[in-house]
């Protein structure tokens, strides 16, 4: 590992987060931001609607009332060449191991006016044993503290998963979130950084996001990686087929 990955890794481990400032290149981002605006003008057909979701009481699908692309990476090749960028696996390598898959991928939109998620953690949505699970966001634009930045609890990662009550509708779709009295909100950060970074978190790291006040989109897209190691827990629900990245497959894992 280099020294640089190994300062990421500690901060990591550490924190349950890290930030890479510039991962992007110009072309890259050009290209990400693009596809979110033709994707969320209907210029792209092949995109399924049923994983565009918009912000409460939107009726038609323009820039400003998308707030999320669900299944970004497994739907279109210009996300999935994101999510298979090698500087990104080299981050998720020195994080999680050579064995990689993508979990899940989306884009939180957050036009102007967009709502605030609340406090959650990812692993009360994912369920794999071990919680090996990073997620890479992506600031497709700059990302401050008026525009709806993610907040971070650090450390908390390492305090295992929090109880989640289902009671936070996002329109008419009740949605998970920790309630308040769990948090210690004194010691919470905002994560702001340029458009072309990227923050890699934990998925028991306690985050949120906050509404858009600004004039301008604040859109972050998240891949979810997993290690090839990992088992599927849910019994209810058949294990998906997850699409390895780097490194190699393990019998009997996802
Ligand atoms: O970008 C947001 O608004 C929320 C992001 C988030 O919760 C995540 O990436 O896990």
């Amino acid at each position: 590992m280099h020294a640089a990955d190994r300062t990421l890794a500690d901060q990591y481990a550490q924190q349950g987060f890290a930030v890479v400032e510039d991962l992007l290149s110009d072309e890259t981002l050009a290209r990400l931001r693009q596809r979110t605006q033709d994707i969320a003008e209907g210029l792209v057909p092949e995109f399924p609607s049923a994983d565009i979701e918009l912000e409460p009481g939107a009726e038609r699908r323009t820039l400003a009332t998308v707030r999320k692309l669900n299944r970004c990476a497994e739907n279109d090749s210009v996300f999935l060449e994101l999510a298979s960028e090698p500087s990104i696996l080299d981050v998720i390598e020195s994080l999680i191991g050579p064995d990689i898959k993508l979990y899940a991928s989306q884009c939180f939109m957050k036009p102007p006016g967009g709502i605030a998620k609340p406090y959650h953690q990812d692993s009360a949505y994912f369920t794999i044993e071990p919680p090996d699970l990073v997620t890479c966001w992506a600031a497709l634009d700059d990302v401050t503290l008026d525009n709806g930045c993610m907040w971070v609890i650090p450390g908390s990662h390492r305090g295992g998963l929090v109880g989640h009550a289902r009671d936070w509708l996002v329109g008419d779709r009740v949605d998970m979130q920790v309630p308040l009295d769990r948090l210690d909100l004194g010691r919470e950060l905002p994560v702001v950084m340029p458009a072309g970074s990227c923050s890699f978190h934990h998925s028991l790291l306690l985050h949120r996001s906050a509404a858009n006040l600004s004039d301008r989109s604040r859109r972050g897209l998240a891949v979810h990686y997993m290690s090839a190691r990992s088992r599927w827990t849910d019994p209810a629900r058949p294990q998906p087929a997850y699409r390895l990245l780097r490194g190699r497959e393990f019998a009997g894992c996802v």
